[in-house]
């Protein structure tokens, strides 16, 4: 790694970075690859890194249409936490937040994890039941969460309105201490850097345009840049998932919704810890830089948009002014949205599929990027040795077919 003193930064700064080293090479396509990745997220970059760290496969390529993080990575609000209920997922999330606990050491780049705590507020009697279930069968997959009384919750997350008379009564809590927050495109970013180092070409502004199969398998891809031979593909596309995937004839079951976040102005440090409100329909947490991070539920309707419909942005904001009240004068500064791949069981889907060399990761809907180095670790595995990692075997395609779902439509608590 290359270390900079204080004179070499200011030198740098002031010559316009002219000598400073690139983080990643910015190679051009060869003609061939022993395996490629399309899209240029955290799953897929981390996707690659662990493909070469861990199996020993360097000469692969990540190919992204635009620019690394511009996906939902970039546009994500950051929120981690493994409190899912299935034993399944319990396992698959929880594999993320151990590898989140040390993956700024593990990549020598400060992804700023931050277990501050995520806390999911119960508004009626339904909310207080499903959470203390959700407790349970946490608990007894090793995975720590509690419940809170109103109180504590004030005590936990001082700006927390509990008056009895609110509109929305806080009836109590269910708090996971280990989730919290990450920096988001550090992620990309640090896995980037991670698997240029081991040889991994990263080509951005490829997109790719076509499959090319022979017969049930698959040879390589037309990108915008020539046609790749490659007999591993693994599409981890997101959004555009059904897109990449109807190029070799593979239907999925998936729809593509948008979903929004917004923030505020900056301001001094005022809120602790993440808090979620699925009753009231909100969640918010901090940023670093002090803005308050805000968003909701996805769009009724399926689009291509990275926007967002308006009236979702008042609801939202209607829906966090009730919980807090006294963030009535901020002023919200921007917003944008991204576009997520929603599955019937809202779990994702990480497998092998009918077309033999194809792999895909996708289906995390609004919930992905959590998940980010749980599901590039398991899925790497899935492409080096052409089998289910023991941790995303569940997670198959065949699944909508057999009906052996995992839904975890309460635990991915933003609406999708
Ligand atoms: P992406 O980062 O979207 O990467 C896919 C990449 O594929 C993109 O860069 C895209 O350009 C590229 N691509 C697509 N088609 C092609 C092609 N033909 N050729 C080449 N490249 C292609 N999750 C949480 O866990 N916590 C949260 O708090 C949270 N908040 C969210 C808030 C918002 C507003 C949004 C939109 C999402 C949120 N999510 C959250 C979900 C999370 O962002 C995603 O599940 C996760 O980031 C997906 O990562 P990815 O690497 O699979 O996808
Ligand atoms: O999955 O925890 C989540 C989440 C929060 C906001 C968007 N997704």
């Amino acid at each position: 790694m290359q270390r900079y003193s204080i004179v070499s930064i200011a030198r740098n700064a002031l010559t316009g970075h002219r000598n400073w080293q690139r983080a990643w090479r910015s190679p051009e396509p060869k003609p061939s690859y022993d395996a490629v990745i399309i899209g240029g997220g955290g799953h897929g970059l981390g996707t690659a890194y662990y493909l070469a760290k861990e199996h020993g496969l360097t000469n692969i390529a990540v190919l992204e249409k635009g620019w690394l993080g511009g996906g939902n990575t970039g546009r994500n609000t950051t929120i981690i936490r493994s409190n899912y209920l299935y034993d399944e997922s319990a396992a698959l999330y929880d594999h993320a937040v151990k590898l989140w606990e040390g993956l700024s050491q593990e990549l020598n780049y400060n992804t700023m994890y931050s277990p501050r705590g995520v806390m999911m507020l119960a508004h009626n009697v339904h909310d207080v039941q499903v959470f203390k279930r959700h407790i349970y069968a946490n608990r007894l997959n090793g995975v720590d969460n509690e419940w809170l009384t109103p109180e504590q919750a004030k005590a936990y997350c001082p700006p927390l309105d509990i008056r009895r008379d609110a509109r929305y009564p806080v009836m109590g809590a269910a708090l996971q201490r280990r989730g919290g927050t990450a920096r988001h495109d550090a992620v990309a970013w640090g896995y980037a850097r991670g698997a240029d180092a081991l040889g991994v070409d990263i080509i951005q502004n490829c997109e790719v345009t076509g499959i090319r199969r022979d017969g049930d398998k698959v040879i390589g891809v037309e990108t915008m840049r020539g046609y790749i031979q490659a007999p591993k593909v693994g599409v981890v596309a997101a959004g555009n998932t059904t897109v990449v995937m109807d190029m070799a004839g593979v239907r999925m079951p998936l729809e593509s919704y948008p979903l929004q976040a917004l923030v505020s102005e900056p301001v001094k440090p005022v809120f602790p810890c993440v808090v979620m409100s699925n009753t009231v329909h909100a969640y918010i947490s901090q940023s670093d830089k002090g803005e308050l991070v805000i968003g909701a539920g996805t769009d009724q309707f399926t689009s291509y948009s990275q926007r967002g419909g308006f009236h979702i942005i008042e609801h939202t904001l209607e829906a966090i002014l009730e919980l807090f009240p006294v963030f009535s004068r901020m002023r919200m500064l921007r917003q944008w949205g991204g576009i997520v791949d929603v599955t019937p069981d809202r779990s994702p889907i990480l497998a092998k599929t009918p077309v033999r060399g194809l792999y895909v990761n996708c289906g995390w809907g609004t919930g992905g990027f959590k998940a980010t180095p749980g599901s590039a670790h398991t899925f790497a595995h899935t492409i080096a040795r052409d089998e289910p990692h023991p941790i995303n075997a569940p997670f198959t395609l065949e699944r909508f077919r057999t009906g052996r779902l995992i839904d975890e439509a309460a635990a991915a608590a933003v609406a999708h």
